[in-house]
């Protein structure tokens, strides 16, 4: 596509952290499919670029360019090693990074912006979209329960507060539509502390996105709908166009340099335990031995998708004994592992994209969830849908893994997996012509190009 001053131009900014910027890229791939005359830019910072950009692969997509913006931090800056500092810097220099950006990129290409699609995060982007008279779609890449909580965040405040009971980690949030299972205990610490700089990101948040002229969720209808109903009622609109896992993956797959698949296809079907904690962490020293010791003594087969080298060494002897049954991987094409038959168990944090992938692969899932939506995610998933089970007092110890491969692999994997196949068919139904997710995408081109028809 040759850009020209009038091409509709939609900018998209990315939350750098985590699997965030992901998501959006691919939610971007696809609108520029369906939307060839329409051009896209994707602002991310750098570093995060660099790490999108070596997965998800731009040939082909001429109406895409993805463009770097200042991360926040000083030249020359060594990071502590927490998350939390690079995610405080990027906040600080947010607006005026984007802002900056996207200016020059309009001067250099004559190409105003027509639409802001964004990570929910970045609220700003709704005031910069007023200001140009243009709309704001924001994207909230977990589920559709935390951006529930998220806007009741005042309520939930002051109903703590009046029962003086914040303390009581087990009450339920049965005060709020369709939260009944949810515990107080689930809740991310940024709902309840509401002092730290990337609190109020979300809180802000929060009040805008009623402004927003749709949100747009990696998730498929039904699978919380008593929630979705009660967010239709506050949202301008809210559109499931997923389980992006539900989409064709690229065959062969681009990042299977440790060789999953092959190993996979030698082992017996629903063997293996799949252990992954997503992008942003590993679980602590003692909790890595244990999860080892576990396997070891049950002699699992097992595939690991382990990054922190910095921990590697707690683990050399348990490689070394194991490594007849077991493979180690600084990456794995997770969404291809989990659609493989030998795969058997999934050991995950809970994060929302590996909880999509888990239920289109059909793997039922041990969940150690550490932070953010990820206790929400693992309540739904062990106490509503039945798809996973927590580990025993919510930390990987030897015997608490054992029970939980016991469980998952014999006596109850295969409730679990028909539990899974129910939801399965609802994400395949939502992604059929004329199904909701198809629908809903539908909807969100038109919005992408309301302000510009094309
Ligand atoms: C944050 O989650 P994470 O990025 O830590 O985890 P996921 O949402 O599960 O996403 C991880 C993605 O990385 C892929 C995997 C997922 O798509 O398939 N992946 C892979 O392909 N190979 C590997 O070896 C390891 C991972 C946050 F921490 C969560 O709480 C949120 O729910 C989530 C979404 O907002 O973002």
């Amino acid at each position: 596509m040759s850009a020209q001053k009038n091409t509709p131009h939609v900018v998209a900014f990315a939350f750098p952290f985590g699997s965030h910027p992901t998501p959006l890229l691919h939610l971007i791939q696809r609108l520029a499919t369906a939307l060839p005359g329409t051009h896209f830019s994707y602002f991310n910072t750098a570093r995060s670029n660099q790490r999108v950009l070596s997965k998800v692969n731009l040939h082909g997509y001429d109406n895409v360019k993805a463009y770097d913006v200042d991360d926040g931090a000083p030249d020359g800056h060594v990071f502590s090693g927490n998350p939390m500092e690079a995610i405080e810097m990027f906040i600080k220099a947010t607006p005026e990074n984007f802002r900056r950006r996207l200016e020059d990129v309009v001067g250099e290409t004559g190409m105003k912006a027509t639409c802001f699609l964004t990570d929910a995060f970045l609220w700003f982007s709704v005031e910069m979209a007023e200001e140009m008279g243009i709309p704001w779609v924001a994207f909230w890449s977990s589920g559709p329960t935390p951006v529930s909580l998220h806007m009741y965040t005042d309520l939930i405040h002051s109903r703590l507060k009046e029962n003086d009971n914040t303390e009581d980690q087990d009450q339920t949030l049965d005060f709020l539509p369709g939260m009944s299972a949810i515990h107080v205990s689930d809740l991310p610490q940024e709902l309840l502390h509401l002092d730290r700089p990337f609190s109020r990101l979300l809180y802000d948040m929060s009040l805008a996105l009623p402004r927003a002229a749709a949100l747009v969720l990696n998730s498929f209808a039904g699978i919380e709908p008593i929630v979705e109903d009660d967010l239709k009622l506050k949202l301008q609109k809210v559109l499931n166009v997923g389980p992006f896992s539900s989409l064709p993956s690229p065959t062969p797959p681009s990042d299977d340099q440790g060789g999953c698949l092959s190993w996979l296809s030698n082992q017996s079907p629903a063997s293996v335990a799949y252990l992954s904690f997503g992008t942003m962490l590993t679980p602590p020293p003692p909790e890595l031995v244990a999860l080892a010791e576990a396997l070891e003594e049950k002699q699992i087969p097992y595939l690991w998708s382990f990054r922190d080298n910095s921990k590697r060494h707690l683990l050399e002897g348990f490689f070394e004994r194991t490594k007849s049954i077991g493979k180690i991987v600084q990456w794995a094409p997770q969404l291809q592992v989990l659609e493989h038959s030998a795969v058997g168990a999934f050991i995950t944090h809970c994060g929302w994209n590996s909880v999509m992938e888990g239920i289109t692969g059909g793997v039922p899932m041990i969940c150690r969830p550490f932070f953010g939506d990820q206790m929400i995610n693992r309540r739904r998933m062990e106490d509503v849908w039945g798809i996973g089970v927590g580990v025993d007092g919510g930390v990987f110890t030897k015997s608490g893994t054992v029970a939980a491969l016991d469980l998952v692999l014999t006596k109850q994997g295969k409730k679990m997996r028909e539990n899974i196949g129910k939801l399965g068919e609802c994400a395949s139904r939502a992604f059929a012509e004329n199904g909701s997710s198809t629908e809903n995408f539908k909807s969100l081109v038109g919005i992408v190009t309301s302000s510009h028809p094309v």
